[in-house]
């Protein structure tokens, strides 16, 4: 069943403008069709046919991984059944063959995020090692009268790097704060930058609260001091496709597992310039040109950073969940989700004492919410007896629920192949487990 959406408002015009696609003014009012064919898309999923606990998976939990469609299950098969060899180091045809994959993969990822070179992909494995190559790269390039910046909304793979990298350098961590809504403040932002400022590191999405945080000024604003400018793109990239150089950020992270990918697997975005710049992070096979005892010389990007075997049949496939994503359509995608947002929000906000997390003009289809009284973990537990998996606790974002002075949330995350109906069944679990505990 097909299903058209038409949402107008002046929040369709700010996810569009931060999500950049496209929208037809109708009528002098802003209107945005998608045409989203969820059955069927769910059928490319076969993990949401089982049951949990004995009731259907209403599976709400995509902002801690995504799941996975049978395409990218069958292009791992198929690497295992019919390439699995090492890459960069044989001569024969396995051996090749497996490198064409693995690079025409990052040429895949390196159109999807617009880089000017493939050799400015490099493969991790996920956003958090991505940052800790960053952050210890930069370790050289720091000293004791530098700043960072870090904002309060991040997770702690992107906070704890950059205070080891204080600890090693010396230099000053700086936080730009938030407000109730979950929106990072501007206007302290702007005052915190200096001529001293080196790195400003931000997520594009909260992973807690799905604030879409304003990226470009806070690009820009660096810029304007000289800064480099990180970007966590873990939730970000599972909704909208960044285009890293009309952004013009310096270093852009992301996991595969977020977007439709396995896990162990991800890439980091840096410009030439930098990557070039920054030294080594692992040394190991595949890294070097040459090595002698008296002196080793580094391989040029991208494989200075990619020391070692890799993930290879990841890597592949990373490249066949992009184009899985892109088949569907990003403009799509966000506005389904955001469809989905709206419903799920109107419908939780009806429950007496919920109270939801996290309530900014600009977010993705995440919300945090507890019910009065409550412990989180115990919402949880009973919506996992009724087959639906929520996350529940800190998300790995302490510094989030020590603003709110809470010990975490319940937390549900949509993505394209949920449904209202199972939004329906959210909501009466939710009650239930209200009645259950009050
Ligand atoms: N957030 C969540 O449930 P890794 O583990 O390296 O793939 O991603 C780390 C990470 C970094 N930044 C953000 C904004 C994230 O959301 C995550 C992962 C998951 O919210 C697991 S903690």
């Amino acid at each position: 069943m097909f299903k058209l959406f038409t949402c107008s408002s002046n929040r369709v015009k700010a996810v569009a403008r931060a999500l950049s696609y496209k929208t037809n003014s109708i009528s002098g009012v802003l209107q945005l069709q998608v045409m989203l064919n969820v059955n069927n898309i769910r059928k490319d999923f076969p993990i949401l046919n089982r049951k949990v606990n004995g009731k259907p998976l209403v599976y709400l939990d995509n902002a801690a991984t995504s799941q996975t469609p049978k395409q990218v299950i069958d292009a791992i098969v198929d690497y295992y059944s019919n390439y699995n060899a090492n890459i960069h180091r044989g001569v024969h045809t396995l051996s090749q063959e497996a490198t064409d994959l693995y690079e025409a993969s990052r040429i895949k990822i390196q159109k999807h995020f617009n880089a000017k070179h493939a050799h400015e992909i490099i493969f991790t494995s996920g956003t958090t090692h991505g940052i800790n190559l960053v952050a210890n790269g930069f370790a050289s390039l720091l000293n004791k009268n530098d700043e960072i910046i870090v904002s309060a909304l991040e997770h702690h793979s992107n906070i704890v790097p950059w205070q080891m990298l204080c600890e090693r350098t010396g230099a000053t961590l700086k936080v730009i704060p938030m407000n109730l809504e979950g929106e990072l403040l501007m206007d302290v932002y702007d005052t915190l930058l200096t001529a001293h400022t080196k790195l400003v590191f931000v997520n594009h999405i909260s992973n807690a609260l799905g604030t879409i945080n304003p990226i470009e000024y806070i690009i820009e604003k660096a810029h304007n001091v000289g800064a480099a400018v990180l970007i966590d793109g873990a939730q970000s990239c599972p909704h909208i496709k960044p285009n890293v150089q009309e952004l013009d950020v310096d270093f852009y992270v992301t996991s595969a597992h977020k977007m439709c990918g396995p896990t162990g697997v991800g890439m980091l975005y840096g410009k030439e310039a930098w990557l070039n710049k920054l030294p080594p992070y692992q040394g190991g096979g595949e890294m070097i040109d040459q090595v002698s005892f008296k002196k080793t010389t580094y391989a040029a990007l991208p494989h200075k950073f990619e020391a070692g075997t890799p993930d290879i049949a990841g890597g592949i496939v990373f490249g066949t969940a992009i184009d899985y994503m892109n088949s569907i359509g990003f403009e799509h995608i966000a506005a389904y989700e955001n469809e989905l947002l709206g419903y799920a929000t109107k419908a939780l906000q009806t429950i007496e004492g919920l109270k939801i997390y996290g309530t900014a003009s600009n977010k993705t289809s995440v919300i945090s919410f507890n019910l009065e009284g409550i412990h989180p973990y115990d919402v949880g537990t009973i919506l996992d007896k009724l087959g639906i998996a929520v996350r529940t606790g800190h998300h790995c974002t302490q510094p989030i629920m020590d603003f709110y002075k809470i010990p975490g949330t319940v937390r549900a995350s949509f993505a394209f192949y949920n449904t209202k109906e199972e939004i329906d069944i959210l909501v009466s679990g939710v009650k239930k487990a209200k009645m259950m505990l009050s």
